[in-house]
């Protein structure tokens, strides 16, 4: 009893230690150090996603917790010396009816919020604002066809130049900005080869396929700095073409895209950057 009454007190102590650090550390919009489950949710779809996550954590825990039992009872009970004499039953209609039709109840209770999660994914609703993402090797480009249809290149930040506050690998020199509690519709395409547009707090990720334009949606609902990454391998730079999606009020983004367009108005997109050897950390 002792022991299981100081493992018990280690196990709250380290979970209460992790539970403060990444409390601690935890960025909105970027992973966090201890970090065990998903970033944290700033989208009504990645809502959705994280507490569909969590409703699947509960039925493995619970199923794996029963197989253990069932093991258990197995392993206790109906050893060689415990049970000398095995039984030799073959059949039994009630069990086997309850082993075929309780899994099938399962599988449908999984499977009816991941089919309305799916739904809620891919339809868009009504957009209020448009952005067309483009990857490339490596980098990303944003246009704004409903805003003035300026484009601009948004290229990842080396080490050496990242201003203190500003994330390792995920930096970039120009933001994706976009108005919170805006339903935003991203068309994404690639360029050159095949790039992922992924933001995990806002729960979207779409390839961009070069020749084909996928689309998918978000409604951030909260301001700040978002962080994703390409996360389809697509060649050497890969790991250095971060997405950064600032977001902000209505009247700051206006601002912004009306500077923006006056900005990027007939400028030659520039050429694709590589990021130098130098520059790149150790792999
Ligand atoms: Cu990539």
């Amino acid at each position: 009893m002792k022991v299981f009454s100081r493992l018990t007190a280690i196990a709250v102590t380290t979970g209460a230690l992790i539970a403060s650090a990444s409390a601690a550390f935890a960025g909105l919009g970027q992973p966090s150090p201890w970090e065990i489950g998903m970033q944290q949710s700033a989208s009504p779809v990645m809502d959705d996603i994280t507490s569909f996550n969590t409703f699947l954590f509960w039925i493995t825990t619970a199923i794996a917790l029963f197989v253990l039992i069932l093991l258990a009872i197995i392993i206790v009970r109906f050893n060689a010396r415990a049970h000398p004499v095995p039984s030799r039953t073959t059949h039994n209609t009630p069990l086997e009816i309850i082993w075929t039709i309780v899994p099938v109840v399962i599988l449908a209770a999984i499977a009816v919020p991941s089919f309305r999660l799916l739904f809620i994914e891919l339809e868009v609703p009504k957009p209020d604002i448009t952005v067309k993402v483009t990857g490339k090797q490596w980098f990303w480009s944003y246009a704004y066809p409903d805003n003035g249809n300026f484009q601009f290149d948004s290229t990842f930040v080396a080490d050496k130049d990242l201003k203190p506050g500003q994330p390792r690998l995920l930096t970039v020199d120009n933001e994706m900005v976009v108005p919170v509690n805006k339903v935003v519709h991203v068309l994404v395409t690639g360029a050159d080869v095949i790039h992922s547009f992924n933001v995990p707090s806002f729960g979207i990720r779409i390839d961009a396929v070069p020749g084909r334009l996928n689309d998918t949606w978000f409604k951030a609902t909260r301001e700040g700095i978002f962080y994703g990454q390409c996360t389809e391998l697509c060649g050497t730079n890969h790991s250095f073409m971060p997405i950064v999606v600032r977001v902000v009020s209505e009247a700051d983004f206006n601002a912004w895209a009306t500077k923006a367009k006056q900005e990027y108005a007939d400028t030659e997109p520039p050429q694709p950057t590589t990021v130098a050897a130098a520059d790149t950390p150790a792999q």
